[in-house]
């Protein structure tokens, strides 16, 4: 693929990403979800990054309860992921498992910290034993690394050589708690205290991160050995809806690194335009679409909720 090309794709999916979460908060705001949300505006690039350099028809994703744009990234299957979050029977899990529960394919995701760490390891460990090409991707937060289980994955899947890329998305903050108050030493360094490889990003540009996730998946993949790929990012939202106790100045400096925009400077004016207008033209008609289903609409749910 031709670099404009490959621009504009790697654009449109981050801007696809952040467009249907900005609409997700509004739904929330409405009262027109089933359950909680946790966006990860500000933090697209990752997502789109590691997704861009997989094997999807064979490799596993594990996510996390901030789990959007990895799925999006993934599947691009904005119905699914909407109508699941909304609560209907045509979401991805039948309405049932709302934002944290989402599956498809190879991807699954919960929302208990550190939850899928150990269960992306069986998988890993599932696909050494059949012999398989594939490798195990499992997301994991700042916050997360204070988990104890999150070790006793870091160590077997040491032990035992297992295709499995720890990628810590660490966006400085578990809920309202700095990193800085919680953890002691590097991330990295603890990783390495098992014998894994590991490489640090920061994420302010998606193109140079896709070659680093390259590296790394390439690297699980030939060597059938973990691999941890520490990303320093940051969200722009707060943890879940109105949540925020972080320092205003900070955010706005996060903002001007912001590497949706820093992208958008790579493409026209008209191109930009144009991508944004389709996706909104796009979410505008899959809600309608999910508004008119023959199940419970949009407004009558918004009357129950109250
Ligand atoms: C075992 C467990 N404890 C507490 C929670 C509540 N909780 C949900 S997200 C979160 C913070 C997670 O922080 P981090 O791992 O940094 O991920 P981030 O939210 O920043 O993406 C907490 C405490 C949980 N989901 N699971
Ligand atoms: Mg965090």
């Amino acid at each position: 693929m031709m670099k404009k090309e490959k621009v504009e794709k790697i654009y449109s999916l981050m801007l696809l990403i952040r467009r249907t979460e900005e609409k997700l908060l509004e739904l929330f705001s409405r009262g027109l979800l089933n359950g909680t949300v946790h966006t990860c505006i500000g933090q697209e690039a990752c997502a789109v990054g590691v997704m861009e350099v997989i094997d999807k028809e064979i490799d596993i994703i594990f996510s996390n309860h901030r789990a959007h744009g990895h799925f999006l990234a993934y599947s691009e299957d904005v119905y699914g992921l909407l109508a699941e979050v909304i609560g209907k029977k045509s979401g991805l899990c039948g309405g049932i498992g709302g934002s944290q529960h989402l599956h498809k394919k190879n991807f699954y995701t919960n929302g208990i910290q550190g939850g899928m760490v150990p269960i992306a390891l069986g998988a890993a460990k599932a696909e050494k034993f059949k012999g398989s090409n594939a490798i195990v991707i499992v997301f994991l937060g700042d916050g997360t690394m204070g988990q104890g289980v999150v070790y006793e994955s870091l160590n077997i899947a040491s032990l035992w050589s297992l295709p499995l890329l720890f990628i810590l998305e660490d966006n400085h903050y578990a809920q309202t708690t700095p990193k800085k108050l919680a953890h002691a030493g590097s991330f990295c360094q603890r990783a390495k205290a098992f014998d894994i490889q590991t490489e640090h990003i920061k994420v302010d540009d998606v193109l140079k991160l896709i070659n680093v996730a390259d590296n790394a998946v390439r690297y699980v993949r030939e060597n059938k050995k973990p691999f941890f790929l520490h990303m320093e990012t940051y969200r722009f939202s707060p943890h879940s809806k109105g949540d925020d106790y972080r320092n205003a100045e900070e955010i706005a400096k996060f903002k001007l690194e912001d590497p949706l925009i820093k992208l958008e400077k790579e493409l026209s004016k008209e191109k930009v335009k144009e991508i944004s207008e389709n996706i909104d033209n796009m979410l505008l008609s899959i809600l309608n679409s999910i508004n008119n289903d023959n199940e419970m609409s949009l407004e009558e749910l918004l009357i129950l909720n109250n």
